[in-house]
This record gives C-alpha cells, sequence and structure tokens, in this order.
C-alpha cells in the first residue's frame, strides 16, 4: 500500500492534470496483459507476428519527438552557478510555474497511472526508489521492462519520503511546449510534451544520471553513464571494467560483445549496458551496479554479427519504437542480417520500399528488451553488492587524432583525460550529427549539477578509494586519410580489453607518451587478426602538432567554468602541453 506521502502527492498532482481515472500500477502479470491490449487498441502499440516475436509490439513515436531534446532539458536549481555552463537552467519557481500551466488540465479524458518503481535491484542497499505518475501506456509498459516496479516498492518504502516525485504527460507534443526539468533539492522530475524514450521514461537518464550524480556528490558515490561487463579468461578468472561511451557509440555492443574464436577461453559477461552506480566497498576498491532491469538499445546496426547476444535478447517481451514493420509482422532496421525487404511499413507508418530513398527505421530507433533475456548476462548482474571494478575506460568516437588505446597516468590523469573528451555526435539527441563536440565522462547531457564541481568530485572520489580502479582511454573509431576504419572493432576489441587487464595486474608492457601510456611493442595480442603493421602504427600513433591543438581547445573549454574548475584540471592541461613540447 503506498504511504499517506504518497498518495498525497499523487492526489495533489492529479488536481493538476485532471485524468478522467487514476490507475495504480501493481506490476502483475496480469495487468501487463491486460495494459499491452488497452495500448493495441488505443494504437500507442502495434501488434507483430506473435508466432516469430512473441510478446514482442511495435510503437511508433510522433514525428517530431524521436530522440532527446537537449535544448528543452533543464537543471533547475535554485542559482545558475550550481548549474553550470553546460546546462540549461531554469529557476524552480519559474519552471513550477511554467511547466504547471501546460500540465494543467492536460490528462482531461485519460488516465493517469501510478508507476512505483525501484532502480537497483531488490535488497540492494543502494538501489532508490521513484514513483513515475504518466498518461502514456507506452511508458508503464517500458518502465515494466527497464525498471522493477509493483507492489513490492510500497512495503520497501515503508512511511518514508524517500522517493523521487516523477511527473509525466504527452500533453500535444507540441515542440514550444515541451520541457524535461530537473529538481535536484526536491528530489522532483518533470517532463511534459514527449513521448520519447530518453525524455519520458523517468527512471533512466532524469533519475539515474541527472538527479543520482547530484545524490552521489553529496553522499560520496558516482553515478555514470558507464557499461559493465565481466571479462572471464580461460583460467576461469573474471574481471570487471565500467566504460563510459557518449549516447549510440556502442556501450551495447562492447557490453555484450563474443569473442571471436582465435581467443579461445574469454568470455563477456554483460552486468548493464548504459548506467552505473558506483560506491567504495568494504574492501577499499570500487564496485558497480547496474541500476536497471533492461535494455533501450539502438537498433540500427545491431545484427548477428554486430551483436548477437541483443538480437537474441529482443527475439520475445521486446517492444520495437520506430522501426520498419514487414509484411510478415517481423520488424527489420537499417544495418539488420539478411536481405534488405523489398517493402514494409515504415517508422512513420507508411508504405515504404528499398527505392522510396528514405530510411525504413529512424537512426534513433530503439528496442526495449529484459536484461534478464540476454544470453551473456552475468550471474552477477544483480548481486545487491554489485561488481568490483578494475578498469575504467572512456570511449568516444573521433576519426582522427586519439589512439585506438592508452593508460592513463594515474586518477588524477585519468579525470583529466575523462573531462576532457570530446566525440562526434549521433542520432540519440535532436540536432546535427557527426559534428565534433567535447562531452566529459560522456556525461555532458546527464549531469544534474555544475560541471566543474562534478570534475572536483572525481578527484575527491579518488582520494577516498583506497585501490581505485586503472583509467584507459579507447578509440575504435579511427580512420586513416582514405576514411577506412583502421580497428576492426566488435568482438576484436577483446585484445585491447586483454592488455586492459594485464595492465591492472601489474603485467603486460607499456611505452609512455605525452598522451599517456601506450601498448609496448607486442604487447597487444594481434595473432590471427588481419592487421597490417601501417595500420597498427598509425592506430597508436601521437601527431604532436594535433595534439597541440587539442591541449588548446581543452583550455578553451575547461575556460567556462571559472573558479569551478579544479586547479588539478588545469595542471593536467598544462603538463600535456609541456610533454607535447619536449
Ligand atoms: C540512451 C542515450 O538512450 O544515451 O542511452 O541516449
Ligand atoms: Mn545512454
Amino acid at each position: 500500500m503506498p504511504n499517506t506521502k504518497v498518495a498525497l502527492w499523487v492526489d495533489e498532482m492529479a488536481k493538476l492534470c485532471k485524468p478522467d481515472k487514476i490507475y495504480w500500477c501493481d506490476g502483475s502479470e496480469e495487468e501487463k496483459k491486460r495494459l499491452t491490449q488497452d495500448a493495441l487498441k488505443t494504437g500507442e502499440l502495434h501488434d507483430l507476428n506473435q508466432e516469430k516475436l512473441p510478446g514482442c509490439y511495435l510503437h511508433r513515436s510522433h514525428q517530431n519527438d524521436v530522440a532527446r531534446t537537449e535544448h528543452l532539458t533543464f537543471i533547475c536549481t535554485p542559482t545558475k552557478d550550481e548549474a553550470g555552463p553546460t546546462n540549461n537552467w531554469m529557476a524552480p519557481a519559474e519552471a513550477y510555474d511554467k511547466l504547471g500551466k501546460i500540465f494543467d488540465g492536460s490528462m482531461k479524458g485519460r488516465t493517469m497511472y501510478v508507476i512505483p518503481f525501484l532502480m537497483g535491484s531488490w535488497g540492494s542497499p543502494y538501489a532508490k526508489i521513484g514513483v513515475e505518475l504518466t498518461d502514456s501506456l507506452y511508458v508503464v509498459l517500458n518502465m515494466r521492462i527497464l525498471t522493477r516496479i509493483g507492489n513490492r516498492v510500497w512495503d520497501l518504502l515503508g512511511d518514508s519520503d524517500r522517493f523521487t516525485r516523477c511527473l509525466h504527460a504527452r500533453a500535444d507534443l507540441d515542440l514550444s511546449r515541451r520541457f524535461i526539468c530537473h529538481f535536484p533539492q526536491d528530489n522532483t522530475i518533470w517532463s511534459v510534451g514527449s513521448a520519447y524514450g530518453g525524455n519520458v521514461l523517468l527512471g533512466k537518464k532524469c533519475l539515474a544520471l541527472r538527479l543520482a550524480s547530484y545524490m552521489g556528490r553529496n553522499e560520496n558515490w558516482m553515478a555514470e553513464h558507464m557499461l559493465i561487463l565481466g571479462v572471464e579468461d580461460p583460467s576461469g578468472k573474471t574481471t570487471y571494467i565500467a566504460a563510459a561511451f557518449p549516447s549510440a557509440c556502442g556501450k551495447t555492443n562492447l557490453a555484450m560483445m563474443v569473442p571471436p574464436p582465435s581467443q579461445t577461453g574469454y568470455k563477456i559477461w554483460t552486468v548493464g549496458d548504459d548506467i552505473a552506480w558506483l560506491h567504495i566497498g568494504k574492501d577499499g576498491r570500487l564496485w558497480a551496479v547496474n541500476p536497471e532491469a533492461g535494455f533501450f538499445g539502438v537498433a540500427p546496426g545491431t545484427n548477428r554479427k554486430s551483436n548477437p547476444n541483443a538480437m537474441a535478447s529482443v527475439e520475445k517481451n521486446a517492444i520495437f519504437t520506430n522501426v520498419l514493420k514487414r509484411p510478415d509482422g517481423t520488424v527489420w532496421w537499417e544495418g539488420m542480417d539478411g536481405e534488405v525487404p523489398a517493402e514494409g511499413i515504415d517508422w512513420k507508418g507508411e508504405k515504404w520500399t528499398p527505392s522510396a530513398g528514405t530510411k525504413g527505421a529512424n537512426p534513433n530507433s530503439r528496442f526495449t528488451a529484459p536484461a534478464s533475456q540476454c544470453p551473456s548476462i552475468s550471474p552477477e548482474w544483480e548481486n545487491p553488492e554489485g561488481v568490483p571494478i578494475s578498469a575504467i575506460l572512456f570511449g568516444s568516437r573521433r576519426t582522427h587524432l586519439t589512439p585506438l588505446i592508452y593508460e592513463a597516468f594515474n586518477w588524477q590523469h585519468g579525470t583529466f583525460i575523462g573531462a576532457s573528451m570530446a566525440s562526434e555526435t549521433t542520432a540519440a539527441a535532436q540536432g546535427a550529427v557527426g559534428v565534433l563536440r567535447r562531452d566529459p565522462m560522456a556525461m555532458l547531457p546527464f549531469c544534474g549539477y555544475n560541471m566543474g564541481d562534478y570534475f572536483a568530485h572525481w578527484l575527491k572520489m579518488g582520494a577516498l578509494i583506497k585501490n581505485p580502479p586503472k583509467i584507459f582511454c579507447v578509440n575504435w573509431f579511427r580512420q586513416d586519410a582514405s576514411g577506412r576504419f583502421l580497428w576492426p572493432g566488435f568482438g576484436e576489441n577483446i585484445r585491447v580489453l586483454r592488455w586492459i587487464i594485464e595492465r591492472t595486474e601489474g603485467k603486460g608492457s607499456a611505452a609512455e607518451s605525452p598522451v599517456g601510456l601506450l601498448p609496448g611493442k607486442n604487447a597487444l595480442c594481434l595473432d590471427g587478426l588481419d592487421l597490417s603493421a601501417k595500420d597498427l602504427e598509425q592506430l597508436l600513433d601521437i601527431k604532436r602538432t594535433e595534439w597541440q591543438e587539442e591541449a588548446s581547445q581543452i583550455e578553451k573549454f575547461f575556460g567556462q567554468f571559472g573558479d569551478h574548475l579544479p586547479a588539478a584540471l588545469g595542471e593536467e592541461c598544462r603538463a600535456l602541453h609541456k610533454r607535447l613540447r619536449e
């Protein structure tokens, strides 16, 4: 039973949104069946071939609502300074007032669903409770997959008011009346005018990253945009790695990677593919939990070669968003295995043929699937304490400059590498694709407070962790002058992970460079790989003049944080300049 604090808040929000009905989700299987039928009737879901894809459904979003809208996402702290220069800011009173007017009466004729949910596994001391109110069945059915929902959450909450208050209404999907507002001090999120995943599945980016990063800062833990994986070696030993990459840069593929046959005895275990909550364990190491229960993965490019485990995860009980529907009621997206279908219904709901000259699936089309269905899911993925992390990776999409792999000299240098990360933009957020932007720790769109203070928090955590993980930077996307990718990527990335693990064990040779430690001669296992010596040289090449320009750009980027920038990062930047000159 929900406590009186929940009941009072739901009552207050219902008075604002004025739904015809309020429905309290219990999380049961019977409820899932009933709400799925309701969604089929309202058109929020479309049926698929239930023999070939049991329990799977298709959703088509509005055409103006297919990606996160970062320019409409706000951090509403009492002062602008607390939100920092990289976040949009709105004063809390102004935001409540502005959005309140849009929420007012927005659910007339509709049902308000009350979803009690848990981020983190049952029984985990690190799990956090949220309650989302929404008028979207798509949200309810996705939240069922991505989080743990149901009456058990009320029992966990007891009579406490420590829950995140999440309010969502589709309203009229008008871009000029779309806002995603976060109130860290009130543990509250208000999202209106969108029905796209990252904007409305409020447990994910909004709670588990933006609000959680703020909580972590106050409570000495970290909420990061990181996958978590375990690498089992031929002796049966598993080493855990957390890795931050910007949206749509292959986190899901890396988290579920299948090593090639030449790498006998190595196996990847998936713990999480998008978000990690990191705490200091009793042993002085950093431990990671995945707060989510499912995957919200990018569909295009996913196939049996690039990610067989993701393909197996979506064979049943999945929701597909904005993909193409084939005549036989199965789904397709660009880059899927097999023949391109001769015809289908595209993501806009229109008849499509390959000659249409348009994409059948939206470039940011998605699948939502339960993590438990992933063949590589780790036996530890729901361990309430998490898994101990030996290495942290920062990765980005850079066609030039950044080598395939290098190691930070120490935690402070690693923090600098993360803070200065830049990547070419993707379709996961609205806006131009392929433009280089600084995306510190892949958290630029997800940090719930001033990023300068966030860097300071990283440095503070480094001092608190007795046995900190080693930090590395990877780039699978480097190209030669003709635009050819130099590294095969996907399963072959295990070769890079093997060197990383050796380094965490005090083994594996390394050679110093101005930017960090590169693999020593023959340190990367390249047996059975068709990679020329010239390609390898280019993959690990440090071009001093380009790096000098990079260091100046970083300095400029850091400048915007003013006195919020920790002095140590300024020092790291100067040290990089100096090493490049030597
Ligand atoms: C995501 C994103 O959906 O980062 O995970 O955009
Ligand atoms: Mn993400």
